[in-house]
């Protein structure tokens, strides 16, 4: 086989070869086989000084001719595998607009958090001011200014959380009362939210951690007749206008006299059931006329001012709204549980 017929075989199997090509990859392959630099073609054109030189010229055009012929073909070839790959990407990736978007799930406020500002809200469209103040306090805001005397069961070890002799973990939240009234001369009309402790063994209506909003109400002439309408219209307002609501005698140091504010029973009615151990009412929250010894201990003067208070569990009273029978629940973040409030 002459010099020159090889080459044009070579140009026969390589166009066969590129044109049976059945990818990019493939294509690529055979055209490093037959035009890289080591391909056959190259190989072939190697040999060209080895011709006798009057067969050389011939050799080398036909050469060239096949080479620009095989890499013609093999870019055309090259652009339809890309354009072809291409149109099958667009396909596979293709978007549906017309497809509904898909919802974010979203988040909303914890469920004490809702009744705290429910509650908070009602007090704050009475004029009451919101004031916070610290989680860790002293022995003598906690117990001392309050009236709360040395021997009282509540400054028991078993029940109060203490860091040291003197500082604690508050067990309400009336000492930011006490720092109030300390630096602000009366009036004052304040209500005080946030966290409380207590030494207590958890079960389905204690926690070592729970939520109090406590208010205070001092000026001239604060009687129970304001104690009573403001606590009627704050149970009218969260258990709703048709509640029932009374005021009965109880003791706390810090009030005298002082009261537990039952609402009827949201469960039966009042005609008596589990929930209100047959008495068909609920008690709701703990209040009073400020005890004088709780004036004179901040520095007023029970002779010109007088005050109420109250003090009430955030949690007890979402546990009641919303027919909750375990206070653990709120404190388990199980989304099944929380997302239904
Ligand atoms: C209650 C019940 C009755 C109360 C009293 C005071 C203060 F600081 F003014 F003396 N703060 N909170 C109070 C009164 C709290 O909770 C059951």
């Amino acid at each position: 086989m002459s010099f020159q017929d090889e080459i044009a075989a070579l140009g026969r199997e390589a166009e066969a070869a590129l044109r049976g090509a059945g990818s990019l990859a493939e294509l690529l392959a055979l055209k490093a086989r037959f035009l890289g630099r080591k391909g056959g073609l190259a190989g072939l054109l190697k040999q060209l000084p080895t011709l006798p030189p009057p067969e050389r010229g011939p050799a080398g055009r036909l050469a060239n001719e096949v080479k620009e012929r095989l890499e013609r073909l093999a870019a055309e070839q090259e652009t339809a595998f890309q354009g072809a790959e291409r149109a099958d990407r667009l396909l596979r990736e293709r978007t549906d607009v017309t497809l509904p978007g898909r919802r974010p799930p979203l988040g909303r406020l914890h469920p004490v958090t809702q009744v705290a500002r429910e509650i908070q809200g009602v007090f704050l469209r009475l004029g009451f001011d919101v004031v916070e103040g610290p989680d860790v306090e002293l022995d003598a805001y906690n117990f001392e200014a309050l009236n709360i005397p040395r021997d009282h069961p509540a400054r028991d070890m078993q029940d109060t959380l203490y860091v040291t002799d003197e500082v604690l973990l508050r067990t309400h939240t009336s000492p930011v009362q006490i720092r109030t009234m300390e630096k602000h001369p009366p009036p004052v009309k304040i209500i005080c939210p946030g966290r409380v402790y207590r030494a207590d063994a958890v079960d389905p209506t204690h926690s070592p951690m729970f939520h109090q909003i406590e208010g205070l109400m001092v000026d001239r002439g604060v009687t129970m007749a304001h104690l009573k309408g403001v606590l009627t219209l704050f149970a009218h307002e969260v258990f709703g206008l048709e509640t029932g609501v009374r005021f009965k005698p109880s003791f706390f140091p810090f009030v005298e006299p002082g009261a537990e504010v039952g609402i009827r029973c949201v469960i039966c009615g009042g005609q008596g059931c589990r929930v209100c151990k047959q008495t068909g009412w609920l008690e709701v929250l703990g209040a009073g006329m400020v005890h004088p010894q709780v004036f004179r201990n901040v520095g007023y003067d029970p002779e010109e001012v007088t005050g109420f208070a109250f003090g009430m569990g955030v949690e007890r009273i979402a546990m009641l709204k919303y027919g909750i029978d375990d206070i653990r629940l709120f404190f388990e973040n199980d989304v099944r549980f929380l997302e239904q409030f």
